[in-house]
């Protein structure tokens, strides 16, 4: 017997969902480096490797402990990565400011749906709290951040990405069902976690995530896609429409019951 679920609330990742972020995010770590005397340069293919580990802090954390870097080791290492992580988040509001970072395809749309529809909205990032509400006022709309009934980001769960924390976080937050909800995600690492709370999850693959493992995802496609810009799925399937919408997302929450 097939139950059809209406969606309750669907759930965005932020960097590399909502907005291809992550190439402001090294240049506002580079740039941070270079104001504090640091000769640190993130290239691309470092950046790649780095963003294996989620969290800011915790990726200057590692940078450190795996590539060994040449500075002077200061006094208190947690007061170094907490205040060089600061300056970055400085650098990236004002990369989001200049409105620079515009939206991925079909965000402003699919929100907009999700809102017309009484589906409710949520937020799972690992990314610094102000980082979210700044991308959505300046590429979204000023009163965005009150479109998402929680916005749960950085250090309000104690372990990030890949930990299922942050999607455990969010449904106790909302109140609902897990079978009833969808995440948007980008990478590998959200998708575990997603996977991890018991989430259905849509891929849409990120400038950075492109050689990532997307087993488990309901469905991975490059982008949400817009009524003159089509999706294209390389895991699972869009028929028939070409764009990602509330039809298809609640086609995934179908449940194939024993009859
Ligand atoms: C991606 C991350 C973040 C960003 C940098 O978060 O792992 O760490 O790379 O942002 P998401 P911070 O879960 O939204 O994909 O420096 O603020 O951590
Ligand atoms: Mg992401």
């Amino acid at each position: 017997m097939q139950i059809d679920l209406k969606l309750a609330a669907l759930i965005f990742d932020v960097d590399g969902t909502i907005a291809e972020t992550e190439e402001a995010h090294r240049q506002s770590f580079n740039r941070a480096f270079e104001q504090e005397g640091l000769n640190w340069r993130w290239s691309p293919e470092l950046y790649d490797e780095l963003l294996a580990v989620t969290g800011g802090q915790e990726r200057i954390h590692h940078y450190i402990d795996h590539y060994s870097p040449v500075y002077s080791k200061p006094d208190c290492m947690p007061d170094f990565i907490e205040s060089l992580h600061q300056i970055k988040t400085r650098k990236f509001h004002e990369a989001l400011s200049s409105g620079q970072i515009p939206l991925r395809p079909g965000v402003k749309r699919l929100t907009q749906e999700m809102r017309d529809a009484g589906v409710r909205l949520g937020i799972a990032t690992t990314t610094t709290h102000s980082n979210v509400t700044t991308l959505l006022e300046t590429s979204l709309d000023p009163a965005a951040p009150k479109w998402f009934d929680v916005i749960a980001a950085g250090n309000v769960v104690p372990r990030k990405k890949p930990a299922p924390d942050v999607y455990h976080y969010v449904l106790q937050e909302l109140g609902e069902d897990p079978l009833a909800c969808l995440v948007i995600e980008d990478s590998q690492n959200g998708l575990r976690a997603a996977l991890g709370a018991g989430l259905r999850t849509v891929i849409t693959v990120s400038q950075y995530t492109r050689t990532h493992d997307f087993s488990g995802a309901s469905l991975v496609v490059d982008h949400l896609g817009e009524p003159d810009a089509p999706a294209t799925a390389s895991q699972g399937s869009l028929n028939p429409s070409r764009i990602i919408d509330l039809n298809l997302l609640e086609s995934l929450l179908t449940t194939n019951t024993a009859p």
